[in-house]
């Protein structure tokens, strides 16, 4: 069985970051190891959420991890909230990224134009220098103008544009880029993707659903790096990553007694199966 580490954040309430990849990856057939950065009381979309930080908590971690020779086929990165935290994943990767392990590093610092709550510029910046050491990275569009010093482009671009945000990215020194939330039509909106490898651009787009809610990124990446992880390539584990969040977002519009936090990915986990099981 093939064995990840995820690392981020628990939000014990929320339906992000850990709560959701742990099920996701799980259900994907992947032994699924944590590293949780801090623990809130529920995500920061919430207000008077508590925050109780871990990151003395990591560095012994991974040294036990070294000491009992454990190794990853992957490692995921989400959410982090500091400087140090930063640096101590590039630590992380230096002892456990070997030959085929695959770095995936979602750099989660906000959306619509805006970071969220606690983090800053320069924060994105030094977010872009632990991108350069990824195999893949996921930011939206918010995060990867912040991580290029570039201003957000609420809407007003083309596809030329997009092209040269993913090269920028890749540029930084990762060798796969894909941008989330892209939408070149009015009623579309996608993911598009960049290998510097192949020099080759790939696109995905699905009805643009007027609804927004949080850890849709998170179950996008999780559900992307549990589709690569079981050997999907990254055209499959692009659309299977897509369909099933937009599969969360319909089950959750359904919903009457659904929660304004998060999305019912719960329900949604058999149909994220049939679709990797057709493309595996
Ligand atoms: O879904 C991303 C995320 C992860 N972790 C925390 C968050 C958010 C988004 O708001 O607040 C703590």
């Amino acid at each position: 069985m093939k064995r990840v580490v995820t690392i981020q954040d628990i939000s014990c309430v929320g339906k992000c970051s850990l709560t959701v990849a742990l099920p996701i990856i799980s259900s994907m057939g992947i032994e699924t190891a944590v590293l949780p950065t801090a623990v809130l009381s529920t995500h920061t979309a919430f207000s008077d959420f508590t925050f109780r930080d871990l990151t003395t908590n990591i560095q012994p971690v991974a040294d036990h991890w070294q000491r009992e020779k454990i190794d990853f086929d992957a490692i995921y990165t989400g959410y982090l909230g500091s400087f140090e935290q930063l640096q101590l994943m590039t630590r992380f990767l230096e002892t456990f990224k070997k030959k085929n392990t695959l770095v995936f590093v979602d750099p989660v610092m906000g959306d619509f134009g805006r970071l969220y709550t606690g983090f800053s510029s320069e924060f994105a910046l030094a977010m872009a220098s632990l991108c350069s050491k990824a195999d893949i990275i996921v930011p939206n569009l918010t995060e990867a103008c912040f991580m290029l010093g570039l201003p957000y482009c609420d809407g007003k671009y083309d596809e030329a544009y997009i092209q040269d945000i993913l090269r920028q990215l890749t540029a930084l020194g990762t060798k796969k880029a894909v941008l989330t939330g892209v939408s070149l039509e009015p009623n579309r909106v996608g993911v598009m993707a960049y290998d510097s490898e192949t020099n080759r651009f790939f696109s995905y787009y699905h009805k643009k659903i007027d609804a927004t809610y949080h850890g849709t990124g998170d179950v996008f990446a999780s559900s992307c790096l549990g589709a690569l992880t079981n050997g999907c390539s990254l055209e499959d584990a692009l659309k299977i990553a897509t369909d099933f969040t937009v599969e969360c977002i319909r089950q959750t519009e359904e919903d009457t007694n659904r929660r304004w936090y998060g999305v019912n990915f719960e329900t949604a986990i058999p149909y994220l199966l049939e679709q990797l099981h057709q493309k595996k």
